[in-house]
């Protein structure tokens, strides 16, 4: 075994708030600059951004120990090191790190990262970078990576490119220019590389002829054997590397497979159902709720964002605006006994009765805020806050780009957050192409036949087609609201912009009304549980 050296007993007996690679320097029998095999501890490393790390015994690639990195909220969470004194800026070192994950998708794309300041704003430069084998240790390096010149508050730190998931770390080293350290061997995805050394040659193809004639049906195949990516290893692949490597082909063919959609199945006449008694418990597969603060055109606000479990910032989610009553907050949702909306979010999507998506929980209440004006703050402000930081359809903030992902954005609402759904409705319809307002009518026009008026004149100022927009109402038989609502809905059913079933593959505009519930959100979520499932199956085209 080689003898490693603590970064963090140097610096204990150093006394430095900054490990000092210089001071180490020479310590190592290998002459390494820097040599971290969290053996006795972190080493100084530490978690960047929300990630933490801890030596852990579980996996190691030498020695007994490794760095785990976990708890990461983004990809550019993971451990990181600062680089005290004696590795110095506009010179030239060798940098390994070896990584392994165990868990989530076959391969994924890590990078080994240099942070730094060039005197006016933090930079951030890639040392080296590979897309690696899950459960298997691969290495990061560079042998000849200059640090820019100038650079200041240097670090160094291992994140990924994509996703959130753990990962181990261990001997990290930093040696003089062109030093070939020493690191694992494959763990690479490098198509056609059967053989896992990091080239794809003849030994490969060996490989793979050994393999196709195989009989040991246990016999474990590299991911780097399917190389058209059809998801299994065939003779196909085998020909194809043979073009390869006697170059017939320069790359290989992307025969990954098409992703069949089944068509929602609709019920034309959704009956109201109630969610499982359970469905209000937490759930084993928990989302996260979170709290966010922005400065908008009607002052400070907070609001929640509930993300699903194993949410991924590299995916792209559905989003629901969903709106409290009067005299209710952003909190209304998610924290009383007659809500734990998140809980029911969280085992609808376990059980697969609804795909993974965001849940926005903002107020109208504030500074000149009201239900019937929440419009324009969800239009100038809610959308591009809460869009530009969760990750959704919406290409970008710009307005071009919320309109162009309208389909994949709801809004909804509880009696006078319904008043906002309809007025969310009439003037933002570019924006949102699903609708559910709850226990509540539309506050606009004069009378029943007047309110649908105001709500058909919307449509057609719009330009939409009844295609390009739905509608999933309900309330209770009960409601407070009922009376005011039923009529309204009655008017809308006689005009030609709504078309009367909740199969919005044929129609736009449902109702759905709970036999002897009234105006309490202990019934009202549950209009959420039958309505929600019903969105984000139509294109909009
Ligand atoms: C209605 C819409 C909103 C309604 C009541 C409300 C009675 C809200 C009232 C409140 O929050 O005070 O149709 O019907």
């Amino acid at each position: 075994m080689k003898k490693l050296f603590s970064l963090a007993a140097a610096a204990l007996t150093l006394s430095a708030a900054t490990v000092m690679p210089s001071a180490i320097a020479g310590a190592d029998d290998a002459g390494f600059l820097m040599s971290c095999s969290f053996e006795n501890g972190e080493d100084g490393w530490s978690g960047r951004g929300a990630a933490k790390v801890e030596a852990s015994n579980n996996a190691c690639f030498d020695g007994i120990n490794a760095l785990y990195c976990s708890n990461r909220s983004d990809s550019w969470n993971g451990a990181a090191i600062e680089l005290g004194t004696g590795i110095n800026a506009g010179e030239t070192y060798s940098f390994s790190a070896n990584v392994r994950y165990d868990s989530g998708k076959d391969t994924a794309l890590y990078h080994f990262t240099m942070q730094y300041n060039d005197g006016t704003e933090t930079n951030y430069v890639k040392i080296a970078s590979a897309t690696i084998i899950k459960g298997k240790w691969a290495q990061l390096a560079n042998p000849k990576f200059t640090i820019p010149e100038g650079a200041s508050n240097i670090s160094v730190y291992i994140e990924t490119a994509k996703g959130t998931g753990d990962f181990f770390v261990d001997d990290v080293k930093i040696a003089t220019e062109g030093t070939a350290i020493e690191g694992a061997k494959g763990g690479k995805y490098i198509p056609g590389d059967l053989c896992e050394d990091g080239v794809v040659d003849t030994f490969d193809l060996i490989c793979a002829r050994k393999l196709i004639v195989s009989t040991d049906k246990e016999a474990k195949v590299s991911v780097n054997a399917d190389v058209d990516k059809s998801t299994e290893y065939a003779v196909n692949d085998l020909v194809l590397l043979d073009e390869f490597i006697s170059g017939k082909i320069i790359e290989f063919p992307d025969n990954t497979p098409e992703v069949e959609v089944t068509p929602f199945e609709y019920e034309a006449n959704k009956q109201f159902k109630e969610a499982p008694g359970n469905y209000f418990n937490t759930c084993e597969q928990q989302g996260k709720v979170n709290k966010e603060s922005y400065n908008g055109i009607r002052g400070n606000k907070s609001l929640y964002v509930y993300t699903p479990y194993n949410y991924d910032p590299e995916k792209k989610y559905n989003i629901f605006y969903l709106m409290h009553g009067g005299g209710e907050n952003e909190n209304t949702l998610f924290f009383q006994d007659d809500t734990m909306i998140q809980n029911m979010l969280d085992h609808m999507i376990m059980n697969g009765e609804l795909e993974p998506l965001i849940v926005v929980t903002p107020t109208f209440n504030g500074q000149g805020s009201e239900a019937a004006n929440f419009y324009e703050e969800l239009r100038a402000n809610v959308i591009p806050f809460v869009e530009g930081k969760y990750s959704t359809y919406a290409e970008s903030t710009s307005e071009e780009d919320i309109r162009a992902s309208r389909m994949h954005r709801a809004y909804g609402g509880f009696s006078m957050g319904s008043v906002s759904t309809w007025q969310v409705f009439k003037n933002d319809i570019d924006l949102v192409g699903y609708f559910m307002p709850l226990s509540g009518d539309h506050w606009g026009g004069q009378g029943a036949y007047g309110k649908a008026k105001d709500l058909a004149d919307a449509v057609d100022r719009s330009g939409f087609t009844d295609r390009q927009f739905f509608i999933f109402a309900a309330t209770g038989s009960d409601d407070i609201a009922y009376p005011n609502v039923n009529p309204q809905i009655d008017e809308m059913k006689k005009m030609s912009q709504f078309k009367f079933t909740s199969d919005f593959s044929e129609g736009n505009f449902y109702f759905m009304v709970a036999p002897g519930k009234t105006h309490w959100w202990g019934y009202v979520r549950h209009y959420v549980y039958d309505a929600l499932p019903y969105f984000f199956h139509e294109t909009g085209e």
